[in-house]
């Protein structure tokens, strides 16, 4: 294939909820739908998730915006084989894994629509519905955390994630645990307790799955010293990138498990190295979200239909976070489960009617 056409629709889907986490508060998702055309009129569409602000990860909306426009697509002029190639054509250019991961879903999505197939026909063994979790941000209240679970838990969510920092930890979580005795539960501090780490020690006979990403970004040796004084699992997130950081950290010791994101490694090829590598160290792998729309989500839940998925992600419904999507069968939970999307490329066909609605700019790149 060939990409003749490129454009940039800019998009923004209110939040239910605003959602807290250690380090800010979300009210509403900004993204682009990155819409490339080959030179037989097939299109494919991939998310860039990118937040506003650098808070997750260093990554931003506009940084992602100028790397794919200025760097990746001029890597791009050739002709592509298979969306394989795409990884090694982005060698050149360091970081800017969200923008790659906008720019190699989209034509991994246009090669799946061009053989007539799901990119599940791309993944080993496949399931056809998928146990899913919930990740809860930080509530203003104890009452209002365990009121906010008993929804989730009600609707079906089969394992809940509770963002936590210092000061809002062991009391919330604790009486999650007494409400919730059986419940899958487990806590993500998005790199809050460099300073405290001794306040998660306190978390320890909480019965937690896995304690997310407790210390900051980089801080391996750190997260080996916490793993040693604990039974609970760690889960490493924003420190993943690569499968050659799943080598470092598994011979490290410093966690037990990979909370992984298509976008925050740069794309499919590099989220397969890494779930081979977690199988080859031992290291549990789950799928992460960065609230996607129903484009982001279908391509998720496909990727999580593999084997190895087998702790519940944080693939939630689309109405767990937005009002509306921007596709035309949004992600609807039932009996705990997520349906994995059956169409060609991703699984997703866009909502022309409400991305006109939701839609901030259109912006031609190429073509
Ligand atoms: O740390 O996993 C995280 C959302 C945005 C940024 C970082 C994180 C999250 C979540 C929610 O925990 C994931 C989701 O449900 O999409
Ligand atoms: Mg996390």
């Amino acid at each position: 294939m060939k990409i003749v056409k490129a454009e940039r629709i800019a998009c923004r889907l209110p939040l239910r909820q605003p959602f807290e986490t250690s380090y800010g508060r979300l009210t509403e998702k900004a993204f682009d739908l990155l819409v490339l055309t080959d030179q037989d009129g097939t299109v494919g569409v991939g998310e860039l998730v990118a937040f506003q602000q650098p808070d997750y990860i260093e990554e931003t909306l506009a940084s992602a915006r100028e790397a794919i426009s200025k760097f990746l697509f001029p890597l791009l002029t050739g002709n592509i084989d298979h969306p394989r190639d795409v990884w090694t054509l982005f060698q050149t250019v360091q970081g800017n894994f969200m923008a790659k991961s906008a720019v190699e879903t989209a034509i991994w999505d246009l090669y799946g629509r061009q053989k007539h197939c799901s990119l599940t026909s791309f993944y080993p063994t496949t399931r056809d519905k998928l146990a899913v979790g919930v990740s809860v941000g930080i509530q203003a209240s104890t009452e209002q955390l365990v009121a906010q679970v008993a929804d989730y838990v009600a609707q079906g969510y089969q394992r809940v994630k509770i963002k936590i920092k210092p000061g809002v930890d062991l009391e919330p979580l604790a009486a999650v645990r007494e409400t919730f005795p059986e419940l899958l539960l487990m806590a993500d501090a998005n790199g809050a307790y460099e300073d405290q780490p001794e306040k998660i020690l306190a978390l320890d006979e909480l019965g937690l799955a896995m304690i997310e990403q407790p210390l900051k970004i980089r801080d391996l040796v750190g997260h080996r010293r916490l793993q040693k004084q604990l039974k609970t699992p760690l889960c490493l997130d924003e420190d993943i990138r690569t499968a050659e950081d799943v080598a470092v950290v598994a011979s490290l010791d410093s966690c037990r498990a990979i909370n992984l994101k298509i976008p925050r490694v740069g794309g499919i090829t590099e989220a397969m190295r890494i779930v081979s590598a977690c199988q080859h160290y031992g290291l549990d792998v789950w799928l992460g979200g960065m609230f996607e729309s129903g484009v982001g989500r279908a391509l998720n839940l496909q990727f999580a239909s593999q084997a190895p998925f087998h702790f519940p992600g944080d693939l939630s419904a689309s109405d767990r976070y937005f009002y509306d999507d921007i596709v035309t069968e949004p992600a609807k939970i039932k009996n705990g489960c997520l349906q994995v999307p059956v169409g060609v490329g991703a699984g997703f066909t866009l909502d022309e009617e409400k991305i006109a609605a939701y839609c901030v700019s259109r912006t031609r790149l190429l073509g």
